[in-house]
């Protein structure tokens, strides 16, 4: 089992999509392991895009994601970094396939609705800075038939 964090940015709360967006994880069948609402700081902004310092976009994407609330999930299933990712579609809108997230409900750049972790390494840092108290540790009861045993 992987966890993965997803970031509903300030455009998915602003457009009332934060519902829509979550129920698309829940039926893929990725298991709510932790989630917050907060508005994010320069200082926890920076240290999540760290990556990207220097970079032309870097400004306006931190001045954006510190505009107002965020809500930060933890999200687990089988390979749920790669899941994930896959339903959330390629980073802009315009170029996201339909029947992605990003693809079905946006075609901005910058305005892109949701982050998701890129690895299982770039979760575990991304999480830990989210969720520093830890993640809820539970079985939902339809897990039998959602995930394979072995
Ligand atoms: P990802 O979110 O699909 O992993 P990254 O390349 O890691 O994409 O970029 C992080 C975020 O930076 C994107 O989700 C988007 O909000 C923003 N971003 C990336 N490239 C551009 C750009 O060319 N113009 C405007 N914003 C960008
Ligand atoms: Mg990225």
């Amino acid at each position: 089992m992987d966890t993965t964090l997803i970031l509903f940015k300030p455009d998915a709360l602003h457009r009332g999509l934060a519902g829509r967006l979550l129920s698309r994880f829940e039926d893929k069948g990725l298991q709510i392991v932790g989630m917050r609402l907060l508005t994010l700081s320069q200082e926890m902004a920076a240290q999540h895009y760290a990556e990207h310092v220097g970079r032309p976009f870097y400004e306006g994407l931190v001045g954006f994601m510190t505009s107002s609330p965020i809500m930060a999930l933890a999200l687990r299933g089988p390979e749920a970094v790669t899941v994930a990712r896959a339903l959330m579609g390629k980073t802009f809108g315009i170029e996201a396939q339909p029947g992605t997230l990003r693809g079905d409900f946006g075609c901005s750049k910058s305005y892109n609705l949701l982050h998701g972790s890129d690895s299982p390494e770039s979760a575990a840092r991304e999480l830990a800075l989210f969720f520093p108290d830890g993640l809820e540790d539970w079985e939902p009861i339809q897990s039998p038939w959602l995930w394979d045993k072995e």
